[in-house]
This record gives C-alpha cells, structure tokens and sequence, in this order.
C-alpha cells in the first residue's frame, strides 16, 4: 500500500479527547409524532469512531471532570437544574411503573400561544415538567443523560484547553451532540452545547475572536441562537434547508444573519434536498472566504458527518472524498477544534470522521 493510503499515517498524533462516561446515555427510542422509533444516536458512535481515529494514529486523551462554571455562562441555570434531576424526580413519580415510560418524554409544552402573556409557573406534575426545557418529543432522557451530556462538555472544555496550550488541531469526541442544545432548552438530540461551551472557554482564555463553523446537516440552531447577539463569536453553517421540510423546520434561514453588535456574524447556507459535493463544496468554500475575513484567533468545527450520502437522517450526499476537502477547505486560517455533532450510519461514520480531520490536518 502506497503511504499515503494507509490510515496510521493519516491522523498521526493528531489529539483525541474523549470520555467514556459519553457512553452512560442510552436513548430507549426517538418519539416522533407519536411513535417510538429505534434511537439513531446511540452509543455506540462513540466506540466506532474512537476505534476509526485511533486506528489512524491519533493519540488518545480522556477528559478530566470540569467545574459547572463555564455551563453556567452558555446555560440557563434552570436547564442544568432540570436535566440533573429529571430522571431521579420522573423514577420517584412512579412514571416507570404507570404509564410504563422509561426515560422522560415531554407531554405538554408552555409555547408562547399556551400562556398568550401569562406567566410562566413552575408545573407540580412531573410529568408537565419536561416540556418547559424540552422542545421536541425525540430527545429523551434516561438515567446516564446527565452523566454523557456533562462528559460531552469536559471533552469540549478540555479540548478547548489544548487549543490554548498551543495545538493547532484537536478532536473532541463529544457524544451527546449538542448544536440544537439552546441556552435554556434541549432538544434534537442534544442536551448542552459543547460547542458554545467550548468557545466559550476559547473567548475566557483569551482568544479574542472564534469562529464556529457548522458542517452538521442541520443548522446548530442552539449555538447560533447563544451567539445571535455578539460580535465575538461567528457563527457560519451549511445544511439541508429546513424550508425543505428537514429539521429543525424554523430555524436555519438564509435570512438569519444576527442581531445587534452580532449582526453579519452570523451565516446560514441551506442546501436542497439531495445536494451533493459540488454545492456543498461550493457553501463551505463561501464560509472559508467569510471566516478567513472575520480573522479568528480560533476555530471550532461543529462536525457532523449526517450529510453524507448514506446517512439516514439526510437527504444531503456528500462523498467521502468531499469530507476530505471540506476540512482541507477549512484548515489554514487558525488553530481548529473539532468537536463531534451529528453522522448516523455506523458502517462509515468511523471513515467520514477521518476524512474530514485528515483534510484538516492538511
Ligand atoms: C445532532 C443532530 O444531528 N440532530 C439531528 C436530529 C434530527 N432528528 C430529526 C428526526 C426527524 C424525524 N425523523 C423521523 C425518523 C423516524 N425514525
Ligand atoms: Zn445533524
């Protein structure tokens, strides 16, 4: 085999920062529109990646456990409060037993039409409590939730750390995702933000400008809506257009572009249905040349590899080939962290992961 085809040479000590408590959130199901369908993000992505990226010749590193200091900038006090407790409080309401729901599924949601101005109480029944932090009926929450979301954001912190000791690229297999993850709301498969997190801890370490460029199928609407407002903190994404029909279905617009002192700082570049190398090469290409002008001290790639052209939860077909180039497209301008996002098809997530960071690896 020609060295440049073997895979030990490819991420040759590239930085891999993981944590097996990513692995304690156990999703029973997705319930969409009623139906409990199989879970698609499920744990075992983390061991078919780790075993991709160390089969390349990256070096392994496990997360220490972090403080709650830097979750409590990115959230909402109340959401880290809620998902601590909340399947410990829907246990002891006997809601395993009757109706027989194992992990917490939200039943009724406090929407801006339901309150129509009224306040907003704090609900008794547990059961009525998911809903005021939980957006969508998909994203349940079982007995290790806390545990992997929390263990997402020390992989996210401790890989931002690595950033500032100097690397110039790091992975953080970060397991739950976290981009729809809003400041006080959870949702999409996501529970806390590791990649707001982890720019977050770029900005306090000093790292005046971060950019955060998006490459999951879905737009990061969390992250972005963190972010809407600042300057600081550029948020630029490529997705299947949620006007399409695709999730998140409101947010993810070409005409979201942020707000106040945020204003142009953030991108949105949705995609047809069935886009594949040649457009989406074309949309990360675009972010490079906006990227590269905003001139971060760092980046930080929300990469999910769910655009790929089997993946199940996409229409979009980006090749193998095409993950390579978006990540040579997006090396070169600063220091990169990688943090996982989304990518569902087991059989080449490992692969479509290596590809993208060998081509960031240059
Ligand atoms: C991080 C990430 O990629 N989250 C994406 C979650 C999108 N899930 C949307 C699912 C929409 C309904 N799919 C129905 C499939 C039935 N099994
Ligand atoms: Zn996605």
């Amino acid at each position: 085999m020609p060295a440049e085809g073997t895979p030990r040479a490819t991420l040759s000590g590239l930085e891999l920062v993981w944590s097996p408590r990513c692995e304690s959130h156990r999703p029973a199901a997705e319930v969409w529109v009623g139906v409990p369908t199989p879970a698609v993000e499920g744990p075992e992505r983390v061991e078919t990646i780790r075993r991709a990226l160390l089969a390349a010749g990256a070096r392994p590193r496990e997360a220490a456990e972090q403080d709650d200091a830097v979750l409590r900038v990115v959230h909402d006090a109340g959401l880290l409060d809620y998902l601590r407790r909340a399947h410990r409080d829907w246990v002891t309401a006997g809601l395993t037993e009757t109706p027989g729901q194992a992990q917490v599924v939200p039943y009724v949601f406090p929407t801006p039409g339901l309150l129509e101005g009224m306040p907003l109480r704090e609900a008794t029944a547990v059961a009525a409590q998911a809903g005021r932090w939980c957006y969508d009926t998909m994203t349940l929450v079982g007995p290790g939730t806390w545990e992997a979301a929390r263990a997402a954001t020390d992989v996210a912190q401790a890989g931002a750390q690595l950033l500032l000791d100097g690397a110039r690229l790091v992975y953080a297999l970060t397991r739950p995702p976290g981009h729809h993850a809003t400041r006080s709301a959870f949702g999409g498969s996501c529970y806390l933000n590791n990649a707001a997190v982890a720019a977050e801890v770029l900005r306090r370490g000093g790292v005046s400008r971060v950019a955060i460029v998006d490459i999951d199928a879905h737009p990061g609407n969390g992250t972005q809506s963190i972010f809407y407002d600042r300057g600081d903190v550029l948020y630029a994404s490529v997705h299947v257009d949620p006007g399409a029909g695709w999730f998140p279905h409101y947010l993810g617009f070409a005409d979201e572009q942020g707000l106040g002192a945020g204003l142009d700082a953030t991108l949105n570049l949705p995609l047809a249905p069935g886009a594949g190398d040649a457009e989406w090469l074309h949309a990360v290409r675009l972010i490079r040349s906006v990227v590269q002008s905003f001139s971060p001290g760092a980046v930080v790639v929300s990469l999910g590899v769910d655009a790929a052209v089997d993946d199940p939860e996409s229409p979009l077909r980006v090749s193998e080939e095409g993950y390579r180039e978006t990540g040579r497209a997006l090396a070169g301008i600063a220091p990169v962290l990688a943090v996982q996002e989304g990518g569902y098809h087991l059989p080449s997530l490992g692969r479509l992961v290596v590809a993208t960071l060998a081509g960031l690896a240059g």
